[in-house]
């Protein structure tokens, strides 16, 4: 039995993803210095948009946007995957969505580890885009052999974290002193190793087949790859990044620029060169970067079908993958293709593109129990006694995820794959489903709506 009362895993979370901050940014000091970068920028775009500040403030996501960030990690096997899922458990983090990262030449799958509420979401909106890499896709066997085994023999948890895990599971969660020693025990599989567990020779074997191989087979555990704040406008943060000695990837994935933001754009900066000691000789490894990532709206199943056509129909006309020669030509093409997506929230909620919460105003309490009170929530929009605001997307795109790992694996690591999407393996490896993330935007909508509709005509 728990000596105190159990914390909640959403408190367990909030604490995790600080800690991991704070241990990124004493390893990798860019990543402070980006964090500065794009709190300066936050501030400056919300004093300057006093609407954007108001939505935020409704939405609550104001108070999360300091502590907002994602981070990401490559597993190996499916054993670490399925404990990997039970950690992230203990800390209210769910497994969302499945991205199949082949067709860009990425030997793996993925899910996004996250809160799954918004009232969760709200105390900590802290994920990890969890990819397993798929052995299966080596086509030398005695490469993959040795990669197998390899992986067999590391352990990526402390045994204290596993015992924790057991220990939440069995009592329903962990008191505060037992949740403060799993946060210290969680982050150790997520640490920097300078050593690896192979040899110079062996790491160039891995990394001749797959850069990425190389990464997840050479190394005790699934470091964290890079942390990424949200920022509020990605094009300044993107500008002033070269300033503060940072360079940037050619493009920004994810839709155009838009008055009204939709999904996801990100942009990153390419791996650290860092020295590393094989078990024979020195050497070095690059898999740390930098990314940034500004949210918009999430879209329903049309608005996401619209999104990827006309994302398609740009790429296609491009010819070739976004790079450092054509990006202006692509920002373009995207601005050009994307004049077909609605840029405003009413046309965008009209036409059942993107997902929204509700809000009931002050004016709309005023009325409540007065015969003026509208009874529709139509009516209610339109009488402005309910608001209407964008619900915030809170997962990932595969083509963005994709561009993200090819500019910091290098092009040359572009290998091909036939699209090879297995959810149905991935989710035997994770031993569970993964969540369908359009129905947890659906649920929330449908929550707030419910919310309005109660509090005001009740
Ligand atoms: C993950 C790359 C994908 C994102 O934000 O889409 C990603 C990785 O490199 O392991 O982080
Ligand atoms: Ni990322």
């Amino acid at each position: 039995m728990p000596t105190t009362a159990p914390v909640s895993p959403d408190e367990i979370r909030k604490g995790f993803s600080r800690a991991m901050s704070d241990m990124y940014r004493d390893e990798v000091p860019l990543y402070g210095a980006l964090m500065a970068l794009v709190a300066e920028t936050n501030t400056r775009v919300l004093d300057s948009e006093p609407g954007l500040a108001q939505q935020l403030q409704r939405t609550g996501e104001i108070q999360r946007l300091d502590m907002e960030r994602h981070g990401a990690i490559r597993l190996g096997t499916a054993a670490e995957l399925a404990t990997i899922s039970r950690l992230f458990a203990v800390m209210g983090m769910q497994p969302v969505g499945y991205y199949d990262l082949t067709p860009a030449g990425v030997p793996v799958h993925s899910t996004a580890f996250r809160a799954v509420h918004e009232s969760a979401l709200q105390t900590s909106p802290f994920r990890v885009f969890t990819s397993l890499l798929r052995l299966e896709l080596i086509e030398n066997p005695e490469l993959r052999a040795f990669a197998e085994s390899a992986l067999a023999k590391r352990s990526i948890f402390t045994p204290g974290a596993l015992a924790l895990i057991d220990q939440s599971e069995r009592n329903g969660g962990l008191n505060a002193s037992d949740a403060d020693e799993f946060i210290r025990q969680a982050l150790e599989t997520f640490r920097w190793h300078h050593t690896a567990t192979v040899t110079g020779a062996q790491y160039q074997q891995l990394s001749d087949q797959h850069r990425l191989i190389a990464d997840v087979v050479a190394f005790k555990g699934p470091h964290i790859n890079h942390l990424t704040p949200r920022t509020l406008d990605i094009d300044q943060v993107q500008a002033a990044m070269p300033g503060k000695g940072i360079t940037p990837k050619a493009v920004i994935e994810g839709p155009p620029r838009r008055n009204c933001p939709i999904l996801l754009r990100q942009t990153s900066f390419k791996a650290l060169d860092e020295a590393i000691a094989f078990t024979d000789a020195q050497g070095s490894h690059s898999a740390r970067f930098g990314e940034i990532e500004q949210r918009g709206v999430a879209l329903t199943p049309k608005g996401r079908a619209l999104y990827d056509q006309l994302l398609n129909a740009a790429r296609d006309e491009l010819g070739a993958f976004p790079n450092e020669a054509n990006a202006a030509r692509y920002v373009a093409l995207m601005e050009q293709h994307f004049q077909a997506f609605p840029d405003n929230h009413t046309q965008m909620r009209e036409q059942g593109l993107a997902y929204f919460r509700y809000f009931t105003t002050d004016k709309g309490l005023a009325a409540r129990g007065h015969a003026e009170q509208p009874r529709t929530l139509d009516a209610l929009i339109d009488a402005g006694h309910v608001a209407v605001e964008p619900l915030v997307y809170e997962d990932f795109l595969p083509v963005s995820a994709a561009g993200i790992f090819q500019s910091n694996l290098g092009d040359a690591a572009q290998s091909h794959y036939a699209s090879n999407s297995n959810q149905a393996q991935f989710e035997r490896a994770l031993g569970r489903k993964t969540i369908d993330e359009l129905k947890l935007y659906d649920e929330t909508q449908r929550r707030s709506m419910d919310e309005c509709t109660q509090a005001l005509l009740a």
